[in-house]
C-alpha cells in the first residue's frame, strides 16, 4: 500500500507493488555511506539475502547511476524503490540519513510500493528550542526526542531550559564530571540522529559586562566543545533595565565569536536570543536595541518570536524584523509551550504560520511543553510544515501524527486531543477556537431550542458525544501504564474522563427534568456534583511518578462552560418545578439507634404531620396507603460503602443515595413536591434539599446528630 510520508516529500511518484516487506536486505555501498544512515537502516532490517539496497551519497561509486537525480539542496536525497532494487542516495550525509528515514516509512507496509522520491527541506535549521520555565525535560525524554527528530527530519535542538542551573543561575560554573558526562551522552545521541545540539547559556541576569565574565563564558563553552558540542547559543531573554543593553550584548557576542567560535572552524551555529525578541515589546527597550545588535558579526543568528511573545509567524513579521537586524531572523516559536497556561495541554492541529514566511527565516524552532512526549504531536506537524510548507495541510498532518503516536488507538486519542486545544484566558492572548468541533456543532444546533422544549434527539446526541469522550479516555487509561505519553498526561486523561461522565449525567438530568422524575434528577445531579468536585481537586501532583504540578483543564472553551451553564439552568428549573421552599425544614433525628425524619417539628410518616399540614407521602400509591411504611432508616452497606434510606418496617430499599421526594398533599396534582437528600457528614448525617447545588444546606450539619425528641 502507498503510505503517508511525513514530512511530505517535495516530489513523489508512486508505482505498482515492488515487493513484500523484507526481513533482511542485501546492502551495497555501506563502506562509504554515512554510518548513522546505515545504522538506522540496519536497526530495522537484518543484513543478508533479500531485497538489494544500495546506499550512498553524491560522489560515491555505489550511487553514480542516479547522480543526476540527487537534488542539489542541502540535506536532499533521492530514493528509488523498484522490484529489483532500492537506491538511497543523499546529497550529503544528512540527506542520506533522511533518505533512509523515508525508505523506512515506505517499507513499513506489508506490501512495499515502487516509488521515486526527490526530496529536500524548504526551511533551514528546523527543530526545537527547549526554552520553557518549569520542569526541564529529563535525560530520557531528550534521548527519546532525538530519535523522534531524526525520524521527522528535524535537525536542530537548542538547549535553553530556564531551570537548569548550569544554563542560567550558575552559568559561570563548569558542569561537574557526572553532569558533563550526561551532557556528552546527549550530544552523542543527538548526532546519531543528525540533530545539531545547540548548547547555550543564559548569563544575562547577572553578567557584569567585564573581562572576568567574558572569560568565564569562553571557559564554559570550551568545556562543552571538549565534550563534543559544535553548536552554541547565548540567551538574553526576559531581562530588563541595564541588563538589556543592546550595545553590551553585541560586544559580548562578538567577543565570544572572536575568542571562541573563530578558534574552532568546525563550529556550525552560533545563536543569540536578544532581550527584545518580539515586536510588541519594542517600546519597553532602548529604541536603538535592534540597531545596536544588528552590527554584530553577520554569521550570528538572532532569534525572534514574532509580533508578540506568543504568536504565529507571517510574512509581515519577517519583513519588519529582518532589515532591522541585518539578517534573516531565526524563529523561536512559542508553541506548544504552556509555561504561561500550565493547566492546559495543546494537542490540536498545528496552524497559523504562513508558509511563505519560511523562506524569510534562517531557522525555525518551537518551544515545547514541559511534557516531552505530548509535545511530539505538535512537533510532528511543525516538522511537516517546515520541510514542505506549500504542501502542508494542518488537518491531514494532525491525523497522521495521532496515528503515528498512538497506533491502534488513534481514534480514542483524537477524541481526547480535540478537548485539549484551547489555551484558556492567558496573558499572551493566544487562543485556539477549534476545540471539540463536534460538540460545538451540537451546541450551535441544539442549546437554545433545548431550553424551550424537550428534545430527546438532542439529549441523545449530547450523551453520545460526551459518552464517546468518556469511552475514549477509558481506552487511553487502560493503555497508559505502558505508554510514556499517556502516563505523562494521565491527569488530563482523568480530567477528560470526568468531563465526559459529567456530560452524560447532565444530559440524563435534562431528560429527568422533562419527565418530571425528580428523584432521578437529584440522583444524577449528586453524581455530577461529586464528579465536578473531584475534577476541581485533580492535581498532577497526585499521580504517581509525576513531578509536574498542574491542575488539568480540559474542554475549557466549549464543554466546561456548556455544562456549567446547562446545569445551573436545570437546577433553577428544577427548583421552580419541584417547589423549593424555604419554609420547609426537614430534620433528621436519631431515635433508638436509627435516624428518622421530621419536618417542621413533625415526624414524617405521621398521617397528620407534614411540612405544611398536608400529609407527606411517597410518590407511590402503595406507600400512601400504609403510613407505617413511612418511617425511614438510614443504613450503611459496608459492601458498597454507601448510605441509603430504607423503609424501617420492611427494610425495602428506597434510594441508594438517600434521595427521596415527599409532597405536602395527598393529591399529587396539587402537591408541592420536595426532594431531599440524606448525606453522610463527618458529624453524622445531614439532610438537604435536593437540587440545591450542594451548597445551601437547609439543615446544618449538626442536625444529623440531634437527639431524639420523642
Ligand atoms: O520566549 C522567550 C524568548 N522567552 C520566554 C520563554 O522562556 C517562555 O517559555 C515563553 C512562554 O512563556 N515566553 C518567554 O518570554
Amino acid at each position: 500500500q502507498q503510505t503517508s510520508i511525513s514530512p511530505t516529500p517535495q516530489r513523489i511518484a508512486w508505482g505498482q507493488k515492488a515487493f513484500d516487506r523484507p526481513s533482511a536486505i542485501d546492502i551495497k555501498g555501506i563502506d562509504k555511506a554515512d554510518r548513522d544512515a546505515v545504522d538506522a537502516l540496519l536497526s530495522q532490517f537484518a543484513k543478508g539475502k533479500g531485497v538489494k539496497v544500495t546506499i550512498g551519497q553524491r560522489g560515491d561509486k555505489a550511487v553514480r547511476a542516479v547522480a543526476d537525480s540527487i537534488p542539489g539542496q542541502p540535506q536532499g536525497y533521492f530514493l528509488r524503490v523498484r522490484p529489483d532494487e532500492v537506491i538511497i542516495a543523499g546529497n550529503d550525509p544528512t540527506g542520506t540519513y533522511y533518505g533512509v528515514q523515508t525508505f523506512l516509512q515506505v517499507a513499513s507496509q506489508p506490501e512495499v510500493m515502487s516509488v521515486d522520491i526527490s526530496d529536500w527541506p524548504s526551511t533551514p535549521s528546523r527543530g526545537v528550542v527547549e526554552g520553557f520555565y518549569g520542569n526541564a525535560w529529563s535525560f530520557d525524554d531528550r534521548i527519546d526526542q532525538f530519535a523522534f527528530y531524526g525520524r521527522n527530519k528535524l535537525d536542530t535542538y537548542i538547549y535553553g531550559p530556564k531551570d537548569d542551573p548550569y544554563h542560567r543561575a550558575k552559568w559561570r560554573e563548569l558542569y561537574p564530571a557526572e553532569e558533563a558526562a550526561r551532557m556528552k551522552a546527549l550530544n552523542d545521541e543527538a548526532r546519531r540522529h543528525k540533530v545539531r545540539f545547540v548548547w547555550g547559556i543564559h548569563p544575562a541576569g547577572d553578567h557584569q559586562w567585564n573581562d572576568a565574565d567574558n572569560e568565564a563564558t569562553v571557559r564554559k563553552f570550551e568545556q562543552m566543545y571538549d565534550l563534543g558540542f559544535r553548536n552554541f547559543s547565548i540567551f538574553f531573554d526576559d531581562v530588563f533595565g541595564k541588563q538589556a543593553d543592546g550595545k553590551l550584548h553585541a560586544q559580548y557576542m562578538d567577543y565570544v565569536k572572536r575568542n571562541f567560535i573563530d578558534r574552532h572552524p568546525d563550529i556550525e551555529l552560533f545563536i543569540m536570543c536578544p532581550s527584545l525578541y518580539n515586536k510588541a515589546w519594542k517600546g519597553s527597550f532602548q529604541p536603538s536595541y535592534l540597531a545596536d545588535i544588528s552590527v554584530m558579526d553577520p554569521s550570528i543568528e538572532v532569534m525572534w518570536t514574532g509580533n508578540s511573545v506568543v504568536d504565529m509567524i507571517d510574512v509581515a513579521d519577517m519583513e519588519w524584523i529582518n532589515p532591522q537586524i541585518g539578517r534573516k531572523a531565526f524563529i523561536w516559536l512559542n508553541y506548544p509551550v504552556t509555561d504561561y497556561c500550565i493547566n492546559h495541554l495543546l494537542m490540536g492541529p498545528f496552524t497559523g504560520n504562513e508558509p511563505e514566511a519560511t523562506a524569510m527565516v534562517s531557522g525555525f524552532t518551537a518551544n515545547p511543553m514541559e511534557y516531552a512526549h505530548a509535545s511530539k504531536l505538535s512537533l510532528f506537524s511543525n516538522a511537516d510544515f517546515l520541510w514542505n510548507p506549500s504542501a502542508y495541510d494542518p488537518q491531514q498532518s494532525w491525523l497522521l501524527a495521532t496515528e503515528r503516536l498512538q497506533p491502534g488507538r488513534e481514534e480514542a486519542f483524537r477524541k481526547f486531543c480535540l478537548y485539549n486545544v484551547d489555551l484558556g484566558q492567558n496573558t499572551h492572548r493566544l487562543r485556539r477556537f477549534n476545540e471539540s468541533p463536534e460538540l460545538k456543532t451540537l451546541i450551535d444546533t441544539y442549546e437554545q431550542p433545548m431550553s424551550r422544549a424537550y428534545m430527546p434527539e438532542a439529549a441523545e446526541a449530547f450523551a453520545a458525544e460526551f459518552g464517546s469522550l468518556r469511552d475514549a479516555t477509558a481506552t487511553l487509561l487502560e493503555a497508559s501504564p505502558a505508554d510514556s505519553m499517556l502516563s505523562e498526561i494521565r491527569p488530563w486523561i482523568e480530567a477528560a474522563r470526568m468531563l465526559g461522565s459529567r456530560g452524560v449525567l447532565a444530559t440524563e438530568m435534562y431528560t429527568a427534568l422533562f419527565k418530571a422524575d425528580s428523584v432521578a434528577f437529584v440522583d444524577r445531579y449528586l453524581d455530577y456534583a461529586a464528579l465536578t468536585d473531584s475534577a476541581s481537586k485533580l492535581s498532577s501532583r497526585d499521580f504517581p511518578g509525576s513531578v509536574k504540578v498542574a491542575y488539568p483543564m480540559v474542554g475549557s472553551l466549549y464543554a466546561e462552560p456548556l455544562l456549567r451553564r446547562g446545569v445551573s439552568i436545570m437546577v433553577d428549573e428544577y427548583r421552580h418545578r419541584f417547589g423549593h421552599r424555604s419554609d420547609v425544614f426537614p430534620q433528621l433525628a436519631l431515635e433508638n439507634g436509627s435516624y428518622r425524619l421530621r419536618c417542621n417539628g413533625q415526624w414524617l410518616g405521621n398521617p397528620e404531620a407534614g411540612s405544611t399540614g398536608g400529609r407527606p407521602i411517597w410518590q407511590t400509591a402503595e406507600d400512601d396507603v400504609n403510613p407505617d411504611r413511612q418511617i425511614w432508616r438510614v443504613t450503611y452497606d459496608p459492601a458498597t460503602g454507601r448510605y441509603s434510606i430504607v423503609n424501617a418496617k420492611d427494610g425495602r430499599y428506597v434510594n441508594e443515595r438517600g434521595a427521596f421526594t415527599v409532597s405536602d398533599s395527598s393529591n399529587p396534582f396539587d402537591a408541592e413536591w420536595h426532594t431531599f437528600v440524606i448525606e453522610r457528614t463527618d458529624n453524622g448525617f445531614t439532610l438537604r434539599q435536593g437540587g440545591n447545588a450542594g451548597k445551601n444546606y437547609l439543615v446544618p450539619d449538626s442536625t444529623g446528630l440531634a437527639p431524639a425528641e420523642t
